[in-house]
């Protein structure tokens, strides 16, 4: 009799826990045609740029398989010296070959000769890193630039014939470095092949048990706050080999230990354009700068709060191949420290609709959204709350949280399901316009907080997401604000009615709960914002015009007239937006907000924060120089 009594509750709990919608969807689909378009098409897959169809006395034959395509091609040996530096990079040779239908022969012998084997290579060269070349292409269809691209490739020489050997094409990356568990961490690659997995890390090596890919092996029994040198090695079926150089890592301290200096940058994406930036939907130059630089600053981790590509693709695959470019601009960084980063708007795989620009996240969301392909791409922490509703795109590892000594880094998505930048799209289809948290998130990040504040390993928090919470330049009409639009909203298509069901809260109710439960904390030092190209540093407090809803709300339609403080900011924190990590600038004047920055910039840069035993300081890094364009002693000080 228990038995079944317990087996009824079972059964209920299960029903209850899991709705299944089957393949029913939470948008309305419209009725208006589909157009396969991208604002950035890369003019080559991933598969077509690393087609090494044979070898040659002289080197490798690359065939793009496109025989429209024209262009040059530039080498460098990868990484140039890397035993010599930390941070790898490419440093190409001042010739250049052809590459016409499609074709060209990568010079690998040029190498061989002693004004170019900086890297000293032999010939059947058989230990230490594999002898690798990372070739960049500058591509044209008739009359038209299409942009650069690049990528790796490892070979096998023995005096007559180079042949092609397994390349690791993406990473190492170091990933899921943090206080949370400091005895491991996370090594990830790709290859361009099948291959098995191996990493030699301090005195041990790990094997991966399956044969991939792409490569995921977790590292354990380490020691925290420790130095240690690691590289990898991939096997083909037919057992040829290609080892990475070595790199050194270190694991994080234990929780509430150590001082240390992290990075926080956003906004890399670009157009084909001009010059050295016109790279896969990145501005290489600056990232790049941007990377090497906080490397050299000692950051022991990036924070990345979207945008990080030009994205807004009708395809995954686009998309993906973009974030692939992205990884390996900042691989030099990555080898040796871990970079967490979040999406942006941007990051976005849309069904674009003829005729009214209405755009909708792609579907099967499982598979096809923007959010699918970032957890796909990266390795962050998968600790995100479950969607509320399963029909809805993931949160994980766009939404995650990890603590590093004593700072607790709560990584917010308030750029998902969204409709683009027509709020209008989510009111007539469904989703979620830019900027706006759904009350599942928004719950996870209220209880993340508070369970940080309770907790006596943390004695600081740090908060990052994509688009402002005060907007202050050019996205004043969007961000968490649309100029004090509280009817902006989420809708979701009722699975039993087929119609739209409004959220409960607006935009402005919801940024209020959202920031009452930061300025509810002792210990939030500051919040990372991104998605406006430049910086603004801003005080919030109760003192601070916001606007409040409803009081603010004169004569009822929603949108606030004025703007009072709102007594719920209890304590002053810092929103710190920087985003200059090369998308373009923006101007800092002439979008009327009712709160002040203390300091904006339009310069391109990022923002690197002291955590110290007694203080938080924090610096702007602007310009070419990398010059010190703002500077906080103590973002604490104003509690
Ligand atoms: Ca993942
Ligand atoms: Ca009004
Ligand atoms: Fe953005």
């Amino acid at each position: 009799m228990r038995n079944t009594v317990r087996g009824f509750l079972l059964l209920f709990i299960v029903l209850s826990s899991a709705v299944s919608y089957g393949d029913d969807l939470p948008v309305i689909v419209p009725e208006l045609a589909l157009v396969p378009y991208s604002v950035f098409q890369n003019a080559v897959t991933s598969g077509q740029l690393n087609n090494i169809v044979g070898g040659t006395e002289e080197g490798l034959i690359l065939d793009l398989n496109d025989p429209k395509l024209s262009g040059q091609v530039y080498m460098s040996q990868y990484p140039f010296e890397g035993k010599e530096t930390v941070y790898d990079y490419a440093y190409y040779m001042d010739e250049a070959v052809k590459l016409s239908e499609g074709k060209a022969v990568l010079p690998l012998a040029d190498f061989y000769k002693s004004k170019y084997n900086a890297n000293a290579w032999v010939k059947g060269e058989t230990s230490g890193a594999t002898p690798t070349v990372e070739y960049r292409l500058r591509l044209f269809k008739p009359g038209k630039l299409l942009g650069l691209y690049a990528s790796r490739v490892s070979f096998g020489y023995d005096g007559h014939t180079f042949r092609k050997l397994p390349t690791v094409i993406g990473g190492p990356y170091v990933t899921k470095v943090s206080s949370d568990d400091p005895t491991t961490l996370e090594i990830v690659w790709e290859t361009d092949e099948l291959c098995s997995g191996k990493v030699n890390f301090g005195a041990k090596s790990y094997d991966e048990s399956s044969v991939s890919l792409s490569h995921r092996v977790k590292i354990s029994g380490l020691t925290p706050d420790s130095v240690y040198d690691y590289y990898v090695e991939s096997a083909s079926s037919d057992g040829r080999i290609v080892r990475s150089e070595t790199y050194s890592t270190r694991t994080a301290p234990a929780k509430g230990q150590g001082t240390f200096t992290f990075a926080y940058a956003s906004d890399s994406y670009d157009d084909v354009g001009g010059g050295g930036k016109t790279y896969m939907g990145i501005n290489r130059d600056i990232l790049d700068q941007i990377s090497a630089h906080a490397l050299r600053s000692e950051a022991e981790f990036i924070l990345f709060g979207g945008d990080l590509v030009m994205g807004y693709s009708g395809d995954k695959e686009n998309l993906d191949f973009q974030l692939q470019a992205w990884k390996q601009v900042v691989s030099g960084y990555w080898r040796n420290r871990p970079i967490y980063p979040t999406i942006g708007n941007h990051e976005f795989v849309w069904n674009y609709y003829e005729g009214d620009e209405t755009v909708l996240a792609k579907w099967p969301y499982s598979t096809d959204s923007g959010e699918a392909v970032f957890a796909e791409a990266f390795n962050n922490p998968e600790n995100a709350p479950v969607v509320s509703d399963s029909r809805r795109p993931t949160y994980q590892e766009s939404v995650y949280s990890f603590q590093y000594g004593p700072a607790m880094v709560i990584c917010f998505n308030n750029a998902y399901w969204t409709t683009g930048f027509s709020d209008s799209a989510a009111e007539m289809y469904g989703g979620c316009p830019l900027g706006y948290i759904m009350e599942d998130q928004l719950q996870w990040i209220e209880s993340s907080l508070s369970k940080a504040e309770s907790d006596t390993t943390v004695r600081y928090i740090f908060l990052f997401g994509h688009t402002p919470v005060f907007p202050y330049t050019k996205h004043v009409a969007d961000g968490m604000w649309y100029m004090g639009n509280n009817n902006i909203r989420a809708y979701t298509k009722n699975a039993e009615t087929g119609k739209l069901e409004a959220a409960s809260q607006g935009i402005i109710e919801v940024r209020n709960r959202f920031w009452k439960a930061i300025a509810q904390s002792a210990k939030v030092a500051a919040v990372f914002t991104s998605h406006e190209h430049g910086y603004h540093r801003t005080l919030i407090s109760n003192t601070t015009p916001v606007g409040v809803f409803p009081d603010d709300d004169t004569d009822g339609d929603g949108v606030l007239d004025k703007y009072s403080p709102n007594p719920d900011f209890v304590r002053p924190v810092w929103h710190i937006m920087s985003a200059g990590a090369g998308s373009g600038p923006y101007d800092t004047k002439g979008y009327p907000t009712p709160w002040t920055p203390e300091k904006a910039s339009s310069q391109y840069g990022y923002v690197l924060v002291h955590v110290e035993n007694n203080k938080v300081s924090m610096e702007l890094i602007g310009g070419v120089a990398g010059e010190v364009l703002d500077r906080v002693d103590d973002l604490m000080s104003v509690k």
